[in-house]
């Protein structure tokens, strides 16, 4: 019988992928490199140094660490002035749904993700106070695809790994879930995630009877 519920934020909770898109871009063409669809989608749930990393590489450009700091900085100013004007009209579709019959159920719900500002996030849909846990950025040493962001949601609900269900949207948080002994649910196209045990479209498809498998 499965417990304890972790959920992924951006493309699962809320699409803020298309905000980090902006941000990103607008950086890229500093580095005279046109960012594309393919490359957003790579870098979900990536963390915002990895995603640096890789966008250098994809420019094929090089900067100082002084550099790379400064236009990490950059990148989230702009960022953030896009979750400025986010509400709770920016919830994805099912969110409600998932969050009231979790709550019938007194399922202990966990957010896991790699973003640094999912607190500020959640507080703009109005969601921060319906998370029994919640782990972001600032709480793990080891981005996804390591499994520490989810094992340590599993430790803060008190439910073991193998008992937890993460819902996630990038091909790294499935493959941190899975080596985390979770159950995947992929939200998405299988095609796009191979390695999750199911995908559904959206939280509002997810069946609770999979919670005795
Ligand atoms: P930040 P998630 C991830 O959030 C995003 O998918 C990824 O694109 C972003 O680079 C990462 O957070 C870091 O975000 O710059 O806000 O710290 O999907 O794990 O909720
Ligand atoms: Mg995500």
């Amino acid at each position: 019988m499965k417990k304890g519920l972790i959920l992924d934020l951006d493309g699962v909770i809320c699409d803020t992928a298309k905000f980090h898109f902006e941000a990103w871009k607008h950086l890229a063409a500093e580095y005279h490199y046109s960012l594309t669809e393919a490359d957003n989608e790579a870098l979900k749930g990536v963390s915002r140094a990895d995603s640096l990393t890789f966008i250098l590489k994809q420019a094929n450009h090089s900067i100082s660490p002084e550099q790379f700091t400064s236009d990490l900085n950059r990148k989230n100013k702009w960022y953030l002035s896009l979750v400025e004007e986010m509400d709770q009209s920016f919830l994805l579709h099912g969110v409600f749904d998932f969050f009231s019959k979790a709550k019938e159920l007194n399922m202990p719900l966990a957010l896991g993700s790699a973003s640094k500002n999912a607190k500020l996030v959640l507080e703009k849909v109005g969601l921060l106070n319906h998370f029994n846990a919640i782990v972001d950025a600032n709480l793990v040493t080891n981005g996804k695809p390591n499994p520490e962001t989810f094992l340590k949601a599993a430790e803060l609900i008190n439910i073991p790994p193998n008992q937890c269900i993460v819902f996630e949207d990038s091909v790294s948080g499935i493959e941190a879930a899975i080596s985390g002994n979770m159950y995947a649910v992929g939200i998405g196209n299988a095609s796009d995630l191979p390695k999750a045990n199911i995908c559904i479209p959206d939280l509002g498809k997810f069946d609770f009877n999979t919670l005795t498998l």
